[in-house]
C-alpha cells in the first residue's frame, strides 16, 4: 500500500477517534458498528482503516500491516511495545487501572497480614509490577474479560480491571480499593513507517496533535 493504514478497534476507541481524523481531514465511508467491512476506505484515497480487535492493535502496527494505531495504554503495557513509537497521548478513551475486591472482603488486612491473595485479570504484566513495587505476593489468574465475576464464584479474592464509571463494580458488590495508574488512548506508529512514509504521517500526526482535549 502507497498510503497509509490505520488500526482502530470498534466502540469506543473509534468514536472518540472520529473528531481526530476530522482534523486530520479524514471521513470513513463507513461506519463499522453497522458495516462488516474490516478495511474501511475514507474520503482520502491514500488513506484507509482496518478494523481489528483492541489488544491485536500494537501488533498490526508492530509487524507494519497497519502504519499507525490507535491502542489503550493498558493494552500497550500488556503488549511491551517493541517496535512501536507512542508519539502522542490522545487523552480518549479515559478510564483506570485498580484493584477491586468484593465489599465484604477485608483487602486492607490481608495486606497487612502478608497475605497471599488470589488476582483476576488480562493485565498479567501491569498487575504483576503493581503488586512486587507493594512488596505483595499475589496468585495472578489470567481472565480475557468479565473479570468482575471471578470474585463472586470464588475463583479469586480480587480483580485488577479498568474502571471508569464504576458502575459495573457496583452492579456486582465490588468496591476499588486501590488505584494503580490513569489509562488513555495512545497514538502508535510503526517505526520503519514513521521513515519511509513520513511525508504522509507527519501532518496527520500534527493535526491529531492539535485536536487533542485536555
Ligand atoms: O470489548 P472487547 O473484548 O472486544 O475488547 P476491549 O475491552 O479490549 O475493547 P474496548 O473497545 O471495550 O476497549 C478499548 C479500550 O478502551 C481499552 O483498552 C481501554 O483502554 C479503554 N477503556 C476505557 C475501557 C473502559 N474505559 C472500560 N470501562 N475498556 C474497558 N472498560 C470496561 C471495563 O473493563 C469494565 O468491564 O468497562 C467496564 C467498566 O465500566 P464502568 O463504566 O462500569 O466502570
Ligand atoms: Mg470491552
Amino acid at each position: 500500500m502507497n498510503g497509509i493504514t490505520l488500526a482502530l478497534s470498534k466502540g469506543r476507541i473509534f468514536e472518540e477517534t472520529l473528531p481526530l481524523l476530522a482534523a486530520a481531514g479524514i471521513t470513513p465511508t463507513d461506519n463499522p458498528e453497522s458495516s462488516r467491512k474490516l478495511i474501511i476506505g475514507t474520503n482520502r484515497p491514500d488513506v484507509r482503516l482496518v478494523i481489528v480487535r483492541a489488544t491485536d492493535t500494537p501488533t498490526y502496527v508492530q509487524y507494519g500491516a497497519a502504519d499507525m494505531g490507535i491502542a489503550g495504554k493498558d493494552v500497550l503495557i500488556e503488549h511491551g511495545g517493541a517496535g512501536l513509537y507512542q508519539p502522542l497521548d490522545l487523552n480518549i478513551a479515559k478510564c483506570r487501572l485498580c484493584v477491586a475486591v468484593p465489599k465484604e472482603f477485608d483487602y486492607a488486612a490481608a495486606v497487612k497480614r502478608g497475605a497471599r491473595i488470589r488476582v483476576a485479570t488480562k493485565y498479567v504484566k501491569a498487575a504483576k509490577e503493581h503488586f512486587a513495587a507493594k512488596g505483595m505476593h499475589v496468585d495472578l489468574i489470567k481472565l480475557y474479560g468479565s473479570m468482575e465475576l471471578a470474585p463472586l464464584v470464588g475463583l479469586a479474592d480480587a480483580i485488577v480491571d479498568l474502571v471508569s464509571t464504576g458502575s459495573t463494580l457496583k452492579a456486582n458488590n465490588l468496591v476499588e480499593v486501590e488505584d494503580i495508574m490513569p489509562i488513555s488512548s495512545r497514538l502508535v506508529v510503526n517505526q520503519a513507517s514513521l521513515k519511509l512514509k513520513r511525508e504522509l504521517i507527519q501532518p496527520v500526526l500534527d493535526a491529531f496533535a492539535g485536536a487533542i482535549r485536555p
